[in-house]
């Protein structure tokens, strides 16, 4: 067999590890690991206009197949474009393994061309983050890098010198030792036996979950049908816990709804199962708190525990629920539950009533169709912003959609990027990406990747022409809204230009249609929705300082002349202020 390069191992070490795209921009430092790429037959590079979208990319792909996946760029500002994408997979626990190419390595320090420092730049976005300076160090450093993308599920970053990266592997350097599938990891007897005893002793018991609960499900319900306790959740348990569930009291947080807030503060013994969720405000005082993670870090991190339990959510209610002894009386979990539906019945379905005439379109009233229309299956990636709320509120989880999103991280102009990552992983699992047009601007370029490579993607552009997050947050802190307004664009017109189908919706009656038409076509389409941008949704705990901020700002907004659109704003939102 001929001497492998270095490179030819690295595509090797990788394509061992499961890798089956790597996306990214090629550069002169790269081109030996992409050459070594394109004679693989293994592994396939994605060619991206972006590389923040190489790494968001490969970020989704990751958290939808549970494999490693991978993003390279090239040396200096290259590799830095990666940077955001991987901050957001890093903190949502995506294995991802990037190849950051270097300078030349006899230049290293001397301030030469495109000069930087990956291995200093991306020390707080990964685990793992090393210079590769010989040949023979390669293959330890890359499985080092390997196992810990995959084992602490994160991301690793190797910096591996253009020069490098062309000279011949030393033989038999590659060792196939690679890491095993995750542990189960149960809580030590003492933590069992205190966690039965403080559920023993309540009264009210809520289970509050986060995305530690995915694979829990059936574990929950059991629980939670023994002891008759309320479910809530974070908006990352969501997907993984809402359906199918008959003790579901909705969602917490700044988008919440419904009464998990109540049941987290009206019970007396609160689980918090799986979640970092980090809004410690909307977590109670003056209950009993358990919290059950797989990371000791998180333990107490949000509040003060009774309980810290070092264990896997499923695990964990394995060995608690045939302990504990069954309640009997479900009148907390009922009137939780009465509160639930009211609170649905009040808030949530408001906006969906009486707007199919409403124009400009209103969103919530898209997601409410996109909802029906979407696949059983369907992949939603969801833009940072508004639609994070419509997402929150409006797509029906059944345990087989996905919905990915910058949950943690909280970056714009991850969606469209996310469906690409989403679409090489499953090239016939139905797409949509719920796209602000803020987000969707903000990374445009990368719509060319889908009309490059066929991808049926489904891009739903919520063409408010606004930065509508902002424009709420301003107006809830009491600052007239500035600069979060764009002229009006369509983007319909701007997809056909790039060769893909666009089609603009300005009126409520054809979304259905136009999403239909969207769903039959085989290759990408971006529908451009014009939405209404006051479509402010409020969370259902608002302080009376934040409403006297709304109050404040229509105020500053009247003098400066202002007036329609907060006559506009209250028809569609007042109703739906909760009081304080
Ligand atoms: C990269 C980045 N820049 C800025 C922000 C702050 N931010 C959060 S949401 C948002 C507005 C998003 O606007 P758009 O995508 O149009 O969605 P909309 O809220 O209008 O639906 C901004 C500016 C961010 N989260 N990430
Ligand atoms: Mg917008």
């Amino acid at each position: 067999m001929a001497k492998q390069t270095v490179a030819e191992q690295y595509v090797d070490l990788l394509a061992r590890a499961g890798v089956r795209h790597v996306f990214g921009v090629v550069g002169d430092s790269l081109n030996p690991v992409v050459d070594a790429i394109r004679r693989s037959g293994a592994v396939d590079w994605v060619q991206v206009r972006h590389e923040e979208a190489a790494a968001f990319a490969a970020g989704a792909e990751a958290q939808l197949t549970g494999r490693l996946a991978a993003c390279a760029g090239s040396c200096g500002p290259g590799n830095l474009h990666l940077i955001n994408g991987l901050f957001d997979a890093h903190r949502s626990m995506a294995p991802v393994i990037a190849l950051a190419s270097h300078i030349p390595s006899d230049r290293i320090g001397t301030g030469y061309f495109q000069e930087t420092h990956p291995d200093r730049l991306f020390q707080e976005c990964s685990h793992y983050c090393e210079l590769v300076s010989t040949p023979e160090q390669m293959p330890r450093v890359v499985q080092t890098a390997i196992r810990h993308a995959v084992g602490r599920r994160g991301v690793s970053v190797v910096t591996l010198p253009g020069d490098v990266a062309g000279r011949p592997a030393p033989r038999g350097a590659v060792e196939p030792a690679m890491v095993s599938g995750p542990p189960t990891i149960r809580p030590g007897d003492d933590e069992i036996d205190r966690l039965v005893a403080l559920v023993d002793a309540a009264d009210k018991v809520t289970v509050f979950c986060g995305r530690g609960v995915a694979g829990a499900h059936a574990e929950v319900m059991a629980f939670a049908d023994k002891v008759k306790a309320p479910v809530g959740h974070a908006l990352r348990g969501k997907e993984h816990i809402q359906y199918d569930n008959p003790f579901d009291v909705g969602m917490s947080g700044l988008l919440g709804y419904g009464a998990a807030y109540e049941a987290m503060h009206e019970c007396d013994l609160l689980i918090l199962l799986g979640t970092d969720f980090p809004y410690s405000e909307f977590l109670p005082h003056n209950v009993r708190i358990a919290q059950v993670d797989v990371q000791p870090d998180r333990l107490g991190r949000r509040t003060q525990l009774d309980l810290a339990v070092w264990g896997d959510a499923r695990e964990t209610l394995r060995c608690v629920t045939p302990r504990v002894r069954a309640k009997t009386s479900r009148a907390f979990l009922d009137l939780m539950l009465d509160k639930h539906l009211e609170a649905l019945e009040r808030v949530v379905g408001a906006y969906t009533r009486n707007v199919e005439g409403h124009v400009p379109i209103h969103p919530e009233y898209v997601t409410s169709i996109l909802d029906e229309e979407a696949a059983d299956d369907a992949v939603f990636t969801v833009d940072t912003g508004m639609c994070n709320v419509w997402a929150a509120r409006y797509l029906t989880p059944n345990g087989r959609r996905r919905v990915v999103g910058s949950f943690v991280h909280g970056s714009m102009a991850n969606a469209m990027p996310q469906a690409i990552g989403a679409q090489f992983a499953n090239r016939n699992r139905q797409v949509v990406s719920m796209s602000g047009d803020g987000g969707f601007a903000m990374l445009m370029g990368d719509f060319l990747t889908l009309v490059q490579y066929g991808l049926p993607v489904k891009v739903v552009v919520y063409n408010n022409s606004s930065l509508g997050m902002v424009d709420l947050e301003m107006m809830v802190d009491g600052l007239p809204p500035h600069g979060t307004r764009y002229p009006h664009t369509d983007y319909a017109a701007i997809a056909t230009a790039m060769g893909a189908r666009g089609i603009r919706v300005e009126r409520p009656a054809e979304v259905r249609g136009a999403l239909r038409e969207a769903f039959a076509h085989p290759g990408p389409v971006l529908v451009d929705v014009v939405t209404d941008p006051d479509a402010l949704s409020l969370p259902p705990r608002i302080t009376s300082a934040q409403v006297s901020g709304f109050a404040l700002s229509a105020g500053r907004m009247v003098l400066e002349g202002g007036v329609g659109r907060m006559v506009q704003m209250a028809r569609s939102n007042l109703r739906n202020i909760p009081r304080p």
